[in-house]
């Protein structure tokens, strides 16, 4: 009904918050940051921000290994602060979605200290432990996704415990029923704070039976969900979203259709991953727009009826799509806003990363020694130790690092950009001086009014938000172009990738009609004939009249 999917229009917005904005000139984004740009979110026009983690945590991976999920980590602030950014985030309209990181906690956990102590400590089986073998190494090959073995040793109590991530990111036990009381106890508390909904984090892990190696998309996730669903947010009205790596068309109905009482959507990545030779980020290859479109609609297509999409270009963990799928050169602007339009107009609901508005662009320090990123810096020195060159290294991680979406937010051209009043925690991205906030709101052509725009347009036409989705130009190498339609209207939607003009045989269905053009990044057309003409990376949406 239509309270409880109130997410269905919404637009939303990630902040990452060491990278967002420090009020207190430690170097580090806080909480009171945050508050101070509601009023700049607000004039962007979304309605939720989903908050990365700001929890209790050493920061072995900035934030998404936590020690206590009931309290603020210092660096970001107090509880107060927490309460507050709710509350003024509420008055502005904003929900606040919070990043639940249930997979793993930090090696600081009260419970994995516990653990780790003794086999008869009570939390013991909160965690997964199993035998050394014969000669003492590892239990199996398994790998963590951050380089090496998933398993390590724990002298204490002679075992090894699992660790999908880094080693300070031991995985939860979730065949255990006391594990599932803990956290859900936990999530209510959150819910009773009056936040808007979960992101959650790596969730089609949970599933995990490693003794037969599975690990995403087990036998035990749906049912683990349905029961997460009902003891906390399931009658809720809450927007939830699973981050599922894994996720096909037909895995994401399961996690999202409608009678299933699991979650509200997922992020798929099969649009990010075709750049990624072989499932592998530090072997990039070229992007290619026939792959992409391939991509997005089929997942338009397949969830048409049941499940529902969520829409991104971007994240704290991955590259800027400028940089990847536009032209972080000549044509940023253009590339950018033709790239925002191409997303904002399907049908799911669009997440904005920080910066992305303001088409902030890859970082390329020139040292190693000037990344921060666990992943990045694990497979840079797992693989230069296994033969990899470091100047290959370098270029992937340019490419695909984590760090190239958490330098620091460019709100001005002072020094640090504006984002801190000292040494920021990782380096700003040199580029800061053209591309900032206070530059973009003093332009009335900038990436940040394009993005303003299709947020009001998604928000005046109901057949932006639940229109049927169609393509156009299937076959076209440079051009992504489709229909949305409904009973009563048709919108059409062209998008050149290309850094050259590109002329168009229009589709018979679109000759010779008139249009009313909503959004461009050059001029608008009137009307169509049998040929259209556009600029490099021209883009466009128009109600056909
Ligand atoms: O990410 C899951 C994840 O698999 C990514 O870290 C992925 O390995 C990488 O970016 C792509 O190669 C989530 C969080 O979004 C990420 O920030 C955390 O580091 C990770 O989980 C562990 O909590
Ligand atoms: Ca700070």
């Amino acid at each position: 009904n239509k309270l409880s999917n109130w997410w269905h229009d919404a637009v939303v917005y990630q902040i990452y918050p060491r990278s967002f904005c420090d009020s207190n000139g430690d170097g580090i984004g806080d909480l009171q940051g945050i508050i101070s740009k509601l009023d700049y979110l607000q004039n962007l026009g979304v309605n939720v921000i989903w908050l990365s983690p700001v929890y209790r945590s050493p920061m072995d991976d900035n934030g998404y290994d936590i020690s206590d999920y009931q309290d603020i980590a210092p660096e970001f602030g107090t509880m107060e602060d927490m309460q507050q950014l709710l509350d003024e985030a509420k008055y502005r309209g904003i929900r606040i979605i919070m990043d639940l990181v249930v997979n793993h906690t930090s090696d600081e956990h009260p419970w994995f200290i516990s653990a780790r102590e003794s086999k008869d400590s009570p939390y013991r089986d909160y965690y997964i432990w199993r035998d050394k073998q014969v000669d003492g190494t590892e239990p199996d090959d398994q790998g963590s996704l951050f380089g090496g073995s998933a398993w390590q040793y724990d002298e204490q109590t002679d075992e090894y415990y699992y660790h999908l991530f880094s080693k300070r990111q031991p995985d939860l036990n979730w065949e255990n029923p006391a594990v599932h009381q803990a956290i859900f106890e936990m999530m209510n508390w959150w819910i009773d704070k009056g936040i808007g909904g979960f992101r959650l984090d790596v969730i089609d892990l949970i599933g995990k039976e490693i003794d037969k190696g599975i690990t995403g998309n087990g036998p035990n996730l749906h049912p683990l969900l349905q029961k997460m669903n009902k003891a906390t947010f399931g009658d809720k009205a809450l927007l939830t979203v699973g981050e599922t790596w894994g996720a096909t068309p037909e895995i994401a109905k399961l996690f999202s259709g409608e009678q299933r009482e699991e979650l509200s959507m997922v992020f798929q990545f099969e649009h990010i991953t075709l750049t990624w030779k072989e499932g592998d980020k530090w072997q990039p290859v070229e992007f290619n727009l026939p792959a992409l479109k391939q991509v997005l609609t089929k997942w338009q297509v397949e969830l048409e009826t049941e499940g529902w999409n969520s829409l991104f270009w971007n994240n704290h963990d991955l590259p800027r799509i400028v940089s990847k799928y536009g032209d972080e050169g000549q044509y940023r602007v253009e590339s950018a806003k033709m790239l925002a339009t191409t997303l904002h107009m399907m049908k799911g609901t669009p997440y904005i990363y920080q910066g992305e508005e303001i088409g902030m662009t890859n970082v390329a320090f020139e040292s190693i020694e000037d990344y921060c990123d666990i992943e990045t810096l694990n497979f840079y020195h797992e693989r230069t130790a296994n033969g990899v060159t470091e100047e290959t290294m370098l270029a992937a991680v340019h490419e695909n690092s984590r760090d190239n979406a958490r330098t620091p937010m460019q709100w001005d051209s002072s020094s640090c950009a504006g984002f801190s009043s000292s040494k920021p925690w990782i380096k700003v991205n040199p580029n800061y001086k053209n591309i900032n906030v206070e530059a973009a709101l003093n332009d009335a052509q900038s990436i940040f009014y394009h993005y303003q725009r299709l947020i009001e347009l998604r928000r005046a036409f109901p057949l932006i938000v639940n229109g049927r989705f169609k393509p156009l130009l299937e076959q076209h190498e440079q051009v992504f172009a489709y229909l949305r339609e409904d009973e009563h209207q048709q919108i059409v939607v062209i998008n050149n990738f290309s850094n050259q003009s590109v002329v168009i045989s229009v589709p018979k269905i679109l000759e010779d009609k008139n249009l009313e053009c909503l959004i461009y990044n050059y001029e608008p057309h009137l009307q169509l004939s049998s040929q259209l003409v556009l600029q490099p990376y021209e883009s466009f949406a128009a109600l056909i009249v």
